[in-house]
Formats: C-alpha cells, sequence, structure tokens
C-alpha cells in the first residue's frame, strides 16, 4: 500500500467510520469533506459543517459521490489497445508490470532516436491536491528531461494580467464580503462555479447589499442579481476603462489612496480619456447609461467587492482584462475596507514549497523545451522535433482543447505513444495505447489549498484503492523504477511529500504542522479574520504599488497602460460576416469541465447538448425552439438542440459545456469550433473568442 498508512483502519471496518476529505476538482470552493464509510465502502459524502467555506454545503456532483466513486465503467486495471486508435478503441487487460515495461521500453527507444524532448506530459487540474496535480510527475519528468509543459488552459492569461497590476493571486477574503454594500460579480456564474461565494453574497444582500451581475447572459446568477449589464464577450476592459473615465471626470477618487499607493495615475487618467461613456457603449453593445449607473454606483459603493473569476480571460485580450479590472479598486480606496477590492483567486497567500515537491534542479542543461498545452493539436501535427509520446493525466484533451479538429488529429497519429491514467475511459483514453487505471481522491492522501478562500485541507483516504488503481504518485514512482533512476527523492512516500509540500516556517502556517493538520483534517491560514490585504498598499508588484503603469509590461515590448484588445475573432471582418455569432462555452451547472458528464444522473439533468440563442438571431435563420442545429465555422461544426431564450443577447450564443464527444449527438462537441489562438500575456487559451454560425439541419 503505497499512501497513508491509516487506510487498513478504514478498510473493513463494521462500524461506520467519518473520514476527513477534501474535493479534488478544479473549483474555487475547495469544499472540506465528511465521509462516511462502512464495511470499506463509502456510503455518504457530506460537507464539512466546521470548515467555514463549506458550511455543511456542497455542489450536487459531489454530494453524489459514491456513484462516481463506485460507477461501473470505472477503470480499474492497466489494459492495452487491440485494434484501432479512436472512438470504439478496444483494450484487453494486462498487469502493472508489463504496462510499466512497456512504457519505459518505448520511452527508452524515443530517447535513444530523438531525444527525451520528444515526449511530452500532459495534465492539468483533474486532480488539484497539492500532491495530485504536480509532485512525483514533474520529479519524473524533469529527470527523464522530457519536454516541459506550460499549463495554460484555464487561468494563465488573467493571472498575469491581475499580476501586473496587483503583484500576486490575492484578493479580498471572501468570508468578508458579507459586509459589502456593492458586489460586481463581474464574469463569474457563481451559483454554477463557485456555489460558496454565491451564499456569502446571499448574505450581503440581506444586510443590504447590491448585487450587480456583468455577463454576456442572463445566467442562473444574473437572473438572482439586482441588476445585469451584459456587454458583449471580450470587451470587460473597455467598460472598465469607461467606469474609470466617469470615476475620474466626476471625482469618485480616493486622491490619498491614490497617492500614496498606486503608480502612474496622471498616465492613466489620460488614457481614460480615450474611454468617454458614448464609446464604450458602441464598443460593448449596453447603454451609455449603463456606463455612468454602473460607475456611480461602484464609486459610492462604500464597501465595494469586485468578484470576478477566469471567465473573462478567454478572450484575445483576457490578460489586459484582469490587469484592467484590478486597477478599479485603488482609484476608489476600496482596498481600505476588509469587504473591499477585487478576488480573482486567493492561491498565492498560500506558502507552498513548489520547487521541493517539482524538483526543477532534476532538469538537464540546457532546460528541454516547453510545449503550451492549449495548443496541443497544431503542435501534436507540426512541433519541430516532433512529438513522440504523450502522457496524459488529470485532464481529457481530445474534449477540452481548442481546435478539437486538429487535436484529434495529432491523437490518431499511427507514429504517436499515448498513455492515459484517468479514472474513466474518456475521449482521450481511446487514443491511448496504454490505459492506466487511476483512484478517486477517497483512496488516496493528500493536502489542498484553494483558489476561493484561505484554509487548507487534508485529503485522507477513505477506502481501499479500488481494484488496481494507483495514485499519481505511485504511477510515477514505479515508472522512475522502472527507467532505473536513482534519485532518492523519486522514492519519496506520499505522507513525506505532504510534509515537503508547505515551507511550514512561514508566518502564514505559525503554530501549524503537519501532524496536526493531519489531525484536525483543515486549518485556516494564519491571516487576521479582518484582513484587508492592501489597505496600507503593500502590492507584490515590482514597486510595491499597484500598478497603473507597468514598467515591466513596457520593458516585455506590452502596452505599459490598461486598454481595451477586441477580440480576435471581430477584428476580422470578412470572418465576422461570414459567422456573425460570438459563441460562449461556459461551464454546465452538473459537469465540472469533462468530469461527471458521463454520470446517468447528471446527463439526465442537463438533458442533451445545446446552443440558446436569442429570438431575433433564430428568426432570422428559420430556428424553431428544441430544433437540431449545426454549430459551424472555419474550423469545424458540432451538432446541438436550439433553445430559443432572451437570456442570451442578440449576436451572442451559449452552449454551455464540456460534453463528452462520444456521447454527444453526433460524436464532437464545442471545441470542434474554438481556436488555438492564445492570449495577449500569459500564453493562455480563448475559448470565448470564437466566432460561429447556426444552421438549421435537414434530418
Ligand atoms: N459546475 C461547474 N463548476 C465549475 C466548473 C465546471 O465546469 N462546472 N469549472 C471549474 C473551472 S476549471 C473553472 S476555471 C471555473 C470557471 O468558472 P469562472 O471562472 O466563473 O469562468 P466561466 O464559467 O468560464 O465564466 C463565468 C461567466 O463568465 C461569462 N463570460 C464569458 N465571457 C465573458 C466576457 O467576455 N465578459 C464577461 N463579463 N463575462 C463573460 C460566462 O458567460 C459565464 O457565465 O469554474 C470551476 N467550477
Ligand atoms: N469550450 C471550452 N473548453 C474548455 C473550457 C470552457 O469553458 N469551454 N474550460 C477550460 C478550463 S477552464 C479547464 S480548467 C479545462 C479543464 O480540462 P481538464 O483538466 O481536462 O478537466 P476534465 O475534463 O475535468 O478532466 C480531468 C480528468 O482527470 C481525471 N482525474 C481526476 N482525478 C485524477 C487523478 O487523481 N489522477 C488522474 N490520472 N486522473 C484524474 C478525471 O477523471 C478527468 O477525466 O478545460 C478547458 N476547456
Ligand atoms: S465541486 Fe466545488 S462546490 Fe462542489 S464539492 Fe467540490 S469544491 Fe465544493
Ligand atoms: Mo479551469
Amino acid at each position: 500500500m503505497p499512501d497513508d498508512p491509516d487506510h487498513s483502519r478504514y478498510a473493513n471496518n463494521n462500524d461506520p467510520v467519518q473520514i476527513r476529505g477534501a474535493c479534488p476538482h478544479d473549483c474555487p470552493d475547495t469544499c472540506a469533506l465528511d465521509i462516511s464509510v462502512v464495511e470499506g465502502r463509502v456510503v455518504k459524502v457530506a460537507g464539512a459543517s466546521d470548515h467555514p467555506p463549506t458550511a455543511g454545503v456542497l455542489c450536487t456532483k459531489v454530494a453524489y459521490y459514491p456513484e462516481r466513486i463506485y460507477h461501473p465503467d470505472r477503470l480499474l486495471y492497466p489494459q492495452r489497445r487491440i485494434g484501432a486508435k479512436g472512438p470504439g478503441a478496444r483494450f484487453e487487460r494486462i498487469t502493472w508490470d508489463e504496462a510499466l515495461s512497456t512504457i519505459a521500453g518505448r520511452f527508452q527507444e524515443i530517447m535513444a532516436q530523438n531525444g527525451a524532448e520528444a515526449i511530452v506530459p500532459y495534465s492539468y487540474a483533474g486532480n488539484s491536491g497539492l500532491l495530485g496535480y504536480g509532485s512525483m510527475d514533474r520529479r519524473f519528468f524533469h529527470r527523464l528531461g522530457a519536454s516541459q509543459l506550460d499549463r495554460t488552459i484555464c487561468a494563465s492569461a488573467g493571472a498575469a494580467g491581475y499580476w501586473a497590476t496587483v503583484g500576486a493571486s490575492i484578493g479580498f477574503d471572501a468570508e468578508n464580503v458579507v459586509e459589502a454594500s456593492v458586489i460586481l460579480l463581474w464574469g463569474s456564474n457563481s451559483i454554477v462555479s463557485n456555489l460558496h461565494f454565491w451564499r456569502l453574497a446571499q448574505q450581503a444582500r440581506r444586510r443590504g447589499a447590491r448585487l450587480i451581475a456583468i455577463d454576456p447572459y442572463r445566467t442562473a446568477t444574473a437572473d438572482k442579481c439586482d441588476q445585469h449589464i451584459a456587454p458583449l464577450p471580450g470587451t470587460d476592459s473597455a467598460l472598465a476603462l469607461g467606469m474609470m473615465h466617469v470615476l475620474i471626470r466626476d471625482d469618485w477618487l480616493d486622491h490619498d489612496y491614490i497617492q500614496q499607493y498606486t503608480l502612474g495615475f496622471s498616465a492613466l487618467a489620460e488614457r481614460v480619456q480615450a474611454y468617454p461613456p458614448a464609446r464604450v457603449a458602441a464598443i460593448c453593445g449596453i447603454r451609455e447609461s449603463e456606463i455612468e449607473e454602473l460607475a456611480h454606483a461602484y464609486g459610492s459603493g462604500k464597501p465595494a467587492a469586485i468578484r470576478t473569476n477566469y471567465g473573462i480571460n478567454r478572450t484575445a485580450g483576457g490578460g489586459m482584462a484582469l490587469r484592467t479590472l484590478a486597477c478599479l479598486p485603488a482609484l476608489t480606496g476600496a482596498w481600505r475596507h476588509p469587504a473591499g477590492g477585487i478576488l480573482l483567486s486567493t492561491s498565492g497567500n498560500y506558502p507552498v514549497a513548489t520547487a521541493t515537491l517539482e524538483r526543477p534542479d532534476l532538469l538537464p542543461s540546457p532546460a528541454p523545451r516547453t510545449i503550451n498545452m492549449s495548443t496541443i493539436g497544431h503542435d501534436l501535427l507540426n512541433a519541430q522535433p516532433p512529438i513522440k509520446a504523450l502522457m496524459v493525466y488529470n485532464s481529457n484533451p481530445v474534449a477540452v482543447a481548442p481546435q478539437a479538429g486538429e487535436v484529434v488529429r495529432g491523437f490518431a497519429r499511427d507514429d504517436l505513444f499515448t498513455v492515459v491514467h484517468d479514472l474513466f475511459q474518456t475521449d482521450t483514453a481511446d487514443y491511448a495505447d496504454i490505459l492506466l487505471p487511476a483512484p478517486s481522491h477517497m483512496e488516496q492522501l493528500d493536502i489542498h489549498k484553494s483558489y476561493g478562500h484561505l484554509y487548507l485541507q487534508v485529503n485522507r483516504p477513505a477506502i481501499a484503492l479500488r481494484g488496481e488503481a494507483l495514485p499519481n504518485t505511485e504511477l510515477f514512482r514505479r515508472l522512475a523504477q522502472k527507467m532505473g533512476f536513482q534519485e532518492p527523492c523519486l522514492t519519496d512516500s506520499d505522507e513525506t511529500l505532504c510534509r515537503q509540500a508547505l515551507n511550514w516556517s512561514d508566518p502564514r502556517l505559525a503554530g501549524l504542522s503537519w501532524d496536526q493538520l493531519k489531525h484536525d483534517g483543515h486549518a485556516r491560514l494564519k491571516l487576521p479574520t479582518n484582513r484587508a490585504p492592501f489597505a496600507n498598499g503593500g502590492f507584490l508588484t515590482p514597486s510595491g504599488k499597484c500598478e497603473f503603469y507597468s514598467t515591466a509590461m513596457a520593458q516585455a515590448g506590452l502596452d505599459p497602460l490598461p486598454d481595451f484588445i477586441p477580440p480576435r475573432e471581430w477584428r476580422d471582418s470578412a470572418l465576422a460576416r461570414e459567422f456573425p455569432l460570438a459563441l460562449l462555452t461556459p461551464p454546465a451547472r452538473n459537469f465540472l469541465n469533462t468530469s461527471f458528464a458521463n454520470s446517468a444522473r447528471f446527463l439526465a439533468q442537463e438533458e442533451s447538448p445545446t446552443v440558446q440563442l436569442n429570438p431575433i438571431d433564430a428568426a432570422t435563420r428559420g430556428i424553431a425552439n428544441g430544433a437540431p442545429v449545426r454549430v459551424f465555422n472555419h474550423r469545424g461544426e458540432f451538432q446541438v438542440r436550439a433553445v430559443i431564450s432572451d437570456r442570451v443577447r442578440p449576436g451572442v450564443a451559449v452552449a454551455t459545456s464540456i460534453w463528452w464527444r462520444k456521447l454527444s449527438p453526433d460524436g464532437r462537441n464545442c471545441n470542434e469550433v474554438t481556436s488555438q489562438a492564445l492570449t495577449d500575456i500569459g500564453g493562455g487559451a480563448t475559448f470565448y473568442d470564437c466566432l460561429v454560425e447556426i444552421g438549421t439541419i435537414q434530418l
């Protein structure tokens, strides 16, 4: 048993046992779980009531977790593909030893013929634990000298933009938002993807706060806010610049804050002259009065909180969008109050010992090339030197990566050796040469930070590993051994990795130890509860100030000031005439990316893949409600059912996602039409910078 020795205590126990766990999914809420186990079997999963962010409540997806753990389709032993790659692929059972020998053998061959760089790891946050996300796997690939992977598919653009202004992924403490008097939910569908923040926003509202949603379509969240503003996708920085124009024009400013804690105010004031409300209204496709009112609501709301998320970082100017939004609270001094400021992510508060976990010192010199995960389709077809082997874990790229036509062609290459490690036979697994079984998090030990709150969570194994499933850490320990690697760090146990995962001497962990945390299950970082992180400046930028003007951006040859970068596809007027609808493919409530999208329960809830479009756009295309339609552009097409709704503004279409290709009507999903173009900074994916046309299907 590679894991926590406590494992055996819980297996085959006749009494119900409560075990403390943590939700491993890529969700800002990182809930603490109370898991009930009877006779070695999980019977119930509840949200921990003593963990303030969770407050005893889970989303539906995880409340039904036993269905996922004991799903009849769980992969339980290693397999080798027999027959062709792709949908319908068949596999036969092999032993772990055969699987590891085959992988090690092929890796060694490829290293001899093409060099280690021809091997590429591909992983994201299917398991978001500090161990599960990146620890032994990174050590292994560093030691191997494989290509490095730039993990850009979700948040890298927004993070880079936010850092340019604020310096780190630090924002207000969500627990304090109950005291806010105005809350902008800006590109964040909280009820769907940040449920526990919604609970706090509701509390604020009961105390009189005004909630304003800023989203191109009327989401479940926007429906329940006091006001909804629907700008065109990718125009948020223009909207923020318009707000700043009004704030400066009408002097709704905190001059003292600006003077003491910011850099470049006069340059910013000059820049926003170019964004009067009339111009911004035209860019965003909203009324001038909406901009004026929004600026006044924000400027007069004390305290004013902006909860944003990654929805606005998925267009060409996604980095700039977060950089620009992050300027707002410094202009009005909203940072002075614990319930004011902006929150994109809290992850920068955790003293994670990344280098100790990942050991970049094991990399060869010169360091191997870096492959951007958001262009994996293109790179599988074009990278030089070519990619010869791909090892996929914690991710389902065939379904989630943009421009699926190229991704599929890349994965289908006969000369590509592919290993996939997952709980299920995903769309990606259909292309595996070797398919390996991964355990649910309830079968492994891990430690979790959060990007939505300020607590640490321990996930203790609640049950024994199912079948022959092995955690990511153990897979790479065993593979390292098979490859003959001698470095002692490649044999560290999960318990050792947990001890190494954090800088325990950091003041934010004062009084905490691994043993204590493991015993308690969760703990808040040692940060004051009533903290306003930048009340007295202390930004983590090079100047220590909130940088309206960024010298680092200037040095990188970029615009040193906030500005509006239009969506890439709009700029091409021929393309915009041919494909006039802006397609958004945000999360469906009952799926988490493609996780849970193979569950009968949640498939029934979501019914079928749909595209929502406005009655005007439906009428001009002769589309009836419920009709099967094709959504297409020059990259590809996928078929869905039309839902005609005034929730979506004219010119925008929404297909909530991410459906498995093989469980979709035509074996394809929304990523057929999305683009591999990258964001302005951070190398991010531009899923929501995507023009399409929609047409009826003759059946
Ligand atoms: N139920 C559920 N929860 C999830 C996920 C899931 O798949 N399902 N995914 C998880 C993951 S990996 C992530 S990264 C987060 C994602 O959650 P968020 O970071 O909140 O991002 P999105 O859901 O992509 O977008 C949020 C909202 O932004 C809107 N939006 C899109 N483009 C724009 C724009 O240009 N401007 C503005 N103002 N709004 C825009 C979308 O319509 C959507 O309603 O959620 C996590 N939580
Ligand atoms: N069109 C469109 N595409 C998108 C998005 C969008 O909004 N629209 N969102 C993007 C975003 S924000 C993200 S984060 C990406 C997410 O894309 P992915 O990171 O690929 O997320 P999932 O689809 O949930 O796939 C995670 C996989 O990891 C597996 N897994 C879970 N735990 C473990 C484990 O411990 N070990 C191993 N080996 N496997 C495990 C799960 O079973 C699942 O198959 O998708 C992106 N793609
Ligand atoms: S997916 Fe999010 S809301 Fe649901 S249990 Fe996990 S952390 Fe909590
Ligand atoms: Mo994400």
